[in-house]
């Protein structure tokens, strides 16, 4: 059920936040994630096998522990979009936006009228009207949907300047692993062309109401973009597990 949005609250008071990707069909698992202090878990359909239908658990089990559900969706689709959203997330991660047109096709897929065209019904997003009014739910909806727009191709790099402008977006998240392979580097996010690229959308977003998010698999890294403006970071389950397990393994075979 859509709750006060926390992450969002924490991004409008010039906070940072921290969220973990997460791409398991697991709700247990989803709560052990979510109780160890994540402002928010991205569950994701993009790059993993989970479906709309997932989301309902997922969402409940990070809920249950204050923690933000999001979804990374599949493709920039208003059908796509609704799914994901009925089914429980409070805000979206949209891969791939390179235009904009299509940033703007991504705020009109997420946001009920009068700003957009997000398919009405009552949903389990909603309460299924139980608990208020389809209109007061699409007010609430627009106000804590919390919508998160990747850039992470040479195309969106260059129109980054005009998705600062589009009303509705609240974070302009830089994907280094996908924005190097754009620029002819693949899995090398420090080549200086790629750095230089990443330099220049934190610049833009400087300069605007946007705020600046990066993938930061590593406290260094993130420490980094913190001093570069950044605020919304995001980091995936399997770096924890692999370090981890690796750190343990070294140890114990000494
Ligand atoms: C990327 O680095 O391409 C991402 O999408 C990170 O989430
Ligand atoms: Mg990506």
């Amino acid at each position: 059920m859509l709750v006060e949005n926390t992450t969002k609250q924490k991004l409008r008071a010039g906070e940072a936040v921290f969220g973990c990707f997460f791409r398991y069909a697991s709700p247990t698992l989803a709560e052990h994630v979510a109780m160890q202090g994540w402002d928010f878990l991205i569950y994701d359909g993009e790059h993993g096998s989970l479906e709309p239908r997932d989301m309902e658990d997922l969402a409940r089990a990070a809920e249950l522990h204050g923690v933000t559900p999001l979804a990374r969706v599949t493709a920039n689709e208003p059908a796509t979009i609704l799914r994901y959203l009925d089914a429980g997330a409070h805000g979206l991660h949209v891969p791939w936006v390179n235009t904009a047109e299509e940033a703007e096709r991504v705020v009109v897929s997420a946001k009920y009228g009068p700003r957009g065209l997000r398919g009405l019904a009552g949903s389990r997003q909603g309460g299924w009207g139980n608990t208020e009014s389809l209109a007061d739910f699409t007010a609430r909806a627009n106000e804590e949907t919390l919508v998160v727009v990747h850039i992470e191709t040479a195309d969106a790099v260059a129109a980054v300047q005009e998705y600062t402008e589009i009303d509705g977006i609240d974070v302009l998240f830089i994907g280094p692993t996908d924005l190097s392979h754009s620029l002819g580097h693949p899995g090398n996010p420090s080549h200086p062309e790629v750095q230089d690229a990443m330099a220049s959308v934190a610049d833009v977003v400087a300069r605007s109401n946007k705020t600046l998010g990066i993938y930061a698999g590593s406290p260094d890294f993130a420490a980094d973009w913190f001093a570069k403006g950044a605020r919304y970071f995001t980091a995936g389950l399997e770096g924890f597990v692999k370090q981890a397990m690796q750190n343990y393994l070294a140890a114990v075979r000494g």
